[in-house]
């Protein structure tokens, strides 16, 4: 197949002029750089848990899902045996490009920015928030891809001038909406889901579908209920050992190569926190 987009840690291929199977791989990042050590199983456990989630969003909208596993149909010979469990079918789009954000909690560049503005995307928000702080409600902080793949935060407005009105509104309210269903039902399973990251595009009659992975630890922070203490940067749910570890050893930024017992218990967490997401045994999920 041809590979249409390769990520840090997924990859994009052509299945045909309709399709595309989108492939999650067990690379990690940490401190923006890919480690070369991977962490078995978190292919598949980001793929369960995007599966998941968008049958508990189904009712929000389009998406972009049309099956899992065996993708091309059994036995074809372009699906090599090791992507199974971490290759989707989905509907081809034309993708919008900006990045659609939703926050609860202030973190990362939404602290950055507030600290020096006083408001995130031309949100403005109330003074003396510290980082981790819960936001008086959630808010949409669009972005949209700079060079060296980096994102840069716009307003509402910016986003509505690109793409016009229409369509701007349809974003905010869709990643909203998205957002609070998550949010909810991660409170419900003690974890605190801070923001979210979102891709939405056009198919073919021009309906505006979500894509992408949905709600997962790559694309979303995820913290544990139980230690969320605002006033500093929080533990996060999956990557908590491989950032410690790392700074311990004065490798943060690096491409350190992990050692077993960091690689296993971060394995661990990602399958704790689809356990703990879902209610469903990993194994048991069939795909999974
Ligand atoms: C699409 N990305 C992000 C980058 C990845 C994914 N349904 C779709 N149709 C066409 N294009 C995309 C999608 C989706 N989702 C997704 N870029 C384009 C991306 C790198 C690797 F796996």
């Amino acid at each position: 197949m041809r590979l249409l987009a390769s990520g840090k840690v997924r990859e994009l291929y052509e299945v045909d002029e309709s399709t595309v199977l989108m492939v999650a791989s067990d690379r990690i990042s940490a401190y923006d750089v890919i480690l070369p050590t991977p962490i078995p199983d978190k292919g598949r456990v980001l793929t369960a848990l995007t599966v998941w989630w968008l049958g508990q969003l189904a009712d929000l909208g389009p998406h972009h899902l049309l099956g899992v596993d065996d993708p091309m149909g059994v036995g074809d010979p372009r699906i090599p045996p090791p992507w199974r469990g971490r290759a989707l079918r989905c509907r081809r789009l034309r993708m919008v490009p900006v990045e659609c954000v939703a926050r609860g909690y202030l973190a990362g560049s939404g602290w950055t920015d507030y600290q020096a503005t006083g408001a995130v995307c031309g949100v403005q928000l109330p003074a003396g928030l510290r980082d981790g702080d819960r936001l008086p409600e959630p808010i949409f902080t669009p972005a949209t891809k700079a060079g060296q793949g980096h994102d840069e935060n716009v307003s509402y407005d910016a986003v509505a001038a690109l793409l016009g009105d229409a369509v701007a509104a349809e974003l905010r309210a869709r990643t909203l909406a998205v957002y609070r269903r998550g949010a909810t039902l991660a409170a419900g399973r003690g974890i605190v889901l801070a923001d979210t990251k979102l891709e939405f595009g056009l198919d073919a009659a021009g309906t505006l579908t979500l894509g992408d992975e949905v709600l997962t630890p790559d694309s979303s922070r995820f913290w544990p209920a139980k230690s969320w203490r605002p006033g500093g940067a929080q533990p996060s749910y999956d990557k908590q050992y491989v950032r410690d570890w790392l700074t311990r050893h004065g490798q943060a930024g690096t491409a350190a190569v992990l050692p077993d017992d960091v690689v296993e218990a971060t394995r661990l967490r990602y399958i704790e926190a689809y356990q703990r997401l879902t209610g469903l045994a990993f194994d048991e999920t069939g795909w999974g």
